[in-house]
């Protein structure tokens, strides 16, 4: 029997007198493998075994490259059993950043999907606490190890016992700005994060079979499409390929999901693509956004087509999971919703006062799946988690009705002429528009040197032209009102953005 403080205890190890045969993760897309509880107990059994065997010391890290296919949860859960502290690592990243966090991290051991050993090759060579590479399919390249040989012959090992204090795995944030810093998480955070929103917001029952396009690396798809499903008894769909529209229609029809947890650019995108595209017959009964504030009219346009809401909601790497939601059967969108069951949230202004309704302020949460800081990064944790609570670095307003309403990162707001400009305002009213797939709006200067606003704009179809922007600032006026229109309007093919999606301003900036 597992001892209860760690997490596999709970979401693996219980399912194995509970549910055995039935089917825990299953491949999308004609991949055709899958892991029943039984045998997700049994394999990372197997896996923590193994870990020891290997000499991978209780606590040091295990950096995981690994796309969203069956291996994945053996590995996550086989360390969790060994103590060892796994860390998903974005399979988006170049070598140099993988090399950056291979150092910082000091991971022992690194598994990765064949797919993915070119791009972090030429990094594992200039990590000197690596020990072992275990490549997942594919050649097994000359001085690694394949999955199967990693694990041949490896004994069973028990979950070993540990508080629910214990750092349990790490996740790399970069943030909206660049630099990637490992959150530390602890046992206990998961199943904080499973049975506030999981099972209050979310509501995943036994029979739902859920499809996450976030990927497992990302804090959203790790609770989405593990730990929420774990803790029900549910079944995931894995997608090892990258989620656009076409893929999530062919899913959502082969698979018939119950549960769909996507991003806003892709549910714009889909619903774009089903202005011709044919819609599949899905029994969804519920879906989901984080990432980034999900635009008023891409969620009227979803509901139109599925019959079923969108919950839009906001969370962060370093609370786990999503903490402020709007919740079923309550949707109002173009807003965040309101606290999820089991947080707490504050808005203050620059000076750390509570802000009255109908202000602006810096949103701060306090719950129980909150990240014990960032490794070796002492300011930044201490500026991040102040005490109880742990700044978020968004800005929101609180309407009449208790909704939070999004204006922006902390960075990303700015003054025109005197006024605080939310560009995310601006960018939901270009949205509406009906040529405009996405926008990102940032401030530029005028020729006296004042910010005034300059939109990034990614068409549905076509190139942009002098009457397309004129008619989009005459929109925008007309929206949000005259003194916020963009100024300046370029055209793009696509925005730049993190790999969870969210558009990066930063990078936009003329002063970038
Ligand atoms: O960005 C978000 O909204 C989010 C949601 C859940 C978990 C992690 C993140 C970053």
């Amino acid at each position: 029997m597992t001892p209860s403080g760690n997490a596999a205890g709970y979401f693996v190890d219980r399912h194995r007198s509970e549910r055995p045969d039935k089917v825990a993760f299953r491949e999308a897309a004609g991949a055709q493998r899958q892991l029943t509880y039984g045998d997700l107990a049994e394999s990372s059994d197997r896996m923590a075994g193994a870990l020891r065997r290997a000499g991978i010391a209780r606590e040091s890290r295990a950096a995981m490259l690994v796309l969203d296919q069956i291996e994945f949860p053996q590995i996550f859960w086989g360390a969790l059993k060994a103590g060892v502290v796994p860390v998903p690592l974005n399979t988006l990243l170049s070598t140099s950043v993988y090399e950056v966090i291979l150092k910082d991290s000091r991971a022992t051991i690194l598994f990765v999907s064949a797919e993915l050993w070119p791009v972090v090759e030429p990094a594992v060579a200039a990590c000197p606490d690596l020990q072992r590479v275990v490549v997942i399919g594919g050649e097994t390249p000359e001085g690694c190890n394949s999955f199967e040989d990693f694990l041949a012959g490896a004994e069973p090992m028990e979950a070993v016992a540990c508080c629910p204090d214990e750092t349990a795995f790490w996740l790399y944030s970069s943030g909206s700005t660049g630099q990637p810093k490992g959150v530390r998480h602890v046992h206990g955070a998961l199943a904080a994060t499973a049975d506030t929103y999981g099972a209050q917001v979310l509501q995943v029952a036994e029979d739902d079979v859920i499809f996450s396009a976030a990927k497992l690396f990302f804090a959203y798809g790790l609770g989405n499409g593990m730990t929420f499903p774990l803790s029900a008894g549910a079944t995931t769909i894995l997608f090892d390929g990258r989620p656009t529209p076409d893929s999530v229609l062919s899913i959502l029809d082969s698979e018939k999901p119950t549960l769909y947890c996507g991003v806003p650019t892709l549910y714009a995108a889909t619903v774009a693509a089903l202005e011709t595209a044919e819609k599949p017959d899905a029994p969804l009964r519920r879906c989901i956004s984080a990432g980034e504030a999900l635009p008023e009219e891409v969620g009227r346009k979803w509901e139109d087509i599925w019959g079923v809401e969108i919950l839009d909601g906001v969370g962060s790497t370093e609370m786990l999971h999503i903490f402020l939601s709007n919740a079923p059967g309550d949707v109002v969108y173009g807003t965040s919703g309101v606290a999820v069951p089991g947080y707490e949230l504050r808005l203050v202004d620059e000076n750390d006062e509570e802000v009255p309704a109908g202000g602006i302020g810096e949103l701060l949460v306090r719950g129980a799946s909150a990240a014990e800081g960032y490794w070796n990064q002492r300011g930044k944790s201490r500026s991040t988690f102040e005490g109880e609570w742990t700044r978020t670095g968004d800005k929101y307003e609180r309407g009449e009705d208790g909704r939070f309403i999004y204006c922006g990162r902390t960075d990303d707001m700015f003054k025109v002429s005197g006024i605080w400009l939310s560009p995310f305002e601006l960018e939901q009213a270009l949205v509406a528009h009906p040529a405009v797939l996405e926008a990102a709006v940032v401030p530029a200067r005028d020729e006296e040197g004042l910010e005034k606003p300059k939109a990034h704009i990614v068409l549905k179809d076509g190139t942009g032209n002098d009457a397309l922007t004129a008619d989009l600032k005459a929109f925008v006026k007309e929206k949000v009102g005259k003194w916020k229109y963009p100024r300046w309007i370029v055209y793009a093919d696509d925005l730049p953005k993190t790999a969870t999606g969210k558009i990066q301003r930063f990078k936009l900036r003329e002063d970038a």
